[in-house]
């Protein structure tokens, strides 16, 4: 076909399994890119950013990183952490770095129940559920601001203080985005999650945003829960649930707990959003590097390969994203399931299953 689209992606591996999953998700792009009736061609640029490269040169990252990788059309990234680093000092120098100066500050967290995989819930349709958590991805929790006084003065004396900041312009376009995916969708609701009960300055501006914005999509259903009742909610009343909006850390925390209900954090993908699309935005799987399975070939590589689908979408490939997904799902349904989910497929097996489904 002429006039294919072409991508400059940024690729960084990081840390234990991230390197071997992304491999994955590199071979499924690579297999469509080749297919005769393939849109698109792309190339990569690697960069070996992570805790090795900490260990080596004090940082995580190159000191001109963030230009490195700007001009590309889509960063693909691993995961982030190993042993020997502190886990602050890793995620704050590479993850956090991109997601916040790339200002990404939508992060999307699909919650699909794929069959074959035995979901943790008790739902006589957890079948067909099939959520969307949206994480305010810049500020919040995240918002680094804060410090350490009178430390190494003996007598237990060290005080820290970390505050979050939620400005009203973050909150409301994190929440108007919420709302502008769920008029695409079937059922056409948006759940906010906060703890304004007790966090009462910023999460109470969130909470008059979500009630702000809301009145301007009349035919969106709404609901409004505490992160601690919505915990339960999540196992007890999943059909209650479509998109979900909340802020850095309540939504990292509750995605966790809905990808671990679907089956296995392995399995849950996402994409780092910049909407406004004046920096590349990031597509990693939810899951960290596991550094305990690091290096056997049995990591799940469903959740980079679901990124990588995310990835496509975005750079409109929409048709080819569905495709990807579909050929997750009739993987898994085929019996193939990695460790996590109750298998023994190894991390190239399970890739190999979903090509050789994507070539049915
Ligand atoms: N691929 C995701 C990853 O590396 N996650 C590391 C991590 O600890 N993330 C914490 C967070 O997203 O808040």
């Amino acid at each position: 076909m002429e006039n294919k689209q072409h991508f400059k992606l940024a690729v960084i591996p990081g840390d234990g399994i991230g390197k071997e999953v992304i491999n994955e998700g590199i071979r499924v792009l690579e297999f469509l890119s080749t297919q005769s009736n393939s849109k698109f061609t792309f190339e990569t640029d690697y960069f070996p950013w992570g805790c090795e490269y900490y260990l080596e040169n004090g940082k995580m990252m190159a000191d001109d990183g963030l230009e490195k990788i700007e001009d590309h059309d889509a960063i693909y990234f691993g995961a982030v952490g190993f042993p020997g680093v502190p886990d602050h000092i890793s995620l704050w120098g590479l993850r956090i770095a991109i997601c916040q100066n790339f200002d990404q500050w939508a992060n999307i967290r699909p919650v699909e129940f794929l069959p074959g995989v035995k979901s943790k819930l008790n739902h006589p349709e957890k079948e067909k559920l099939n959520w969307v958590l949206i994480r305010e991805n810049t500020e919040g929790e995240y918002s680094g601001i804060g410090g350490r006084n009178f430390t190494g003065r003996g007598a237990r004396k060290e005080v820290a203080v970390q505050s979050s900041l939620f400005t009203e312009e973050g909150c409301e376009r994190v929440i108007r985005y919420a709302f502008e995916t769920a008029l695409k969708r079937d059922r056409k609701k948006v759940t906010s999650v906060t703890k304004s009960n007790a966090q009462q300055y910023g999460m109470v501006l969130w909470d008059e945003v979500f009630a702000r914005v809301s009145k301007e999509y009349p035919d969106v259903e709404t609901d409004q829960w505490l992160v601690d009742a919505m915990a339960a909610n999540f196992v007890l009343r999943p059909e209650e649930l479509e998109v979900v909006v909340a802020s850095n850390l309540l939504a990292d925390i509750l995605s966790d707990l809905g990808s671990a209900l679907a089956g296995s954090l392995g399995i849950a993908a996402s994409a780092n959003l910049n909407p406004d699309r004046r920096f590349p935005s990031m597509f990693e799987a939810v899951h960290g590097s596991a550094p305990d399975i690091a290096g056997e070939g049995i990591a799940n590589p469903i959740g980079a390969i679901g990124s990588a689908a995310l990835m496509l979408e975005h750079l409109g490939l929409k048709e080819e994203a569905v495709l990807v997904n579909q050929a997750i799902k009739d993987a898994t349904q085929s019996g193939f399931l990695t460790a996590d989910i109750g298998g023994n497929t190894s991390t190239k097996e399970m890739t190999d299953s979903i090509l050789q489904q994507l070539s049915n």
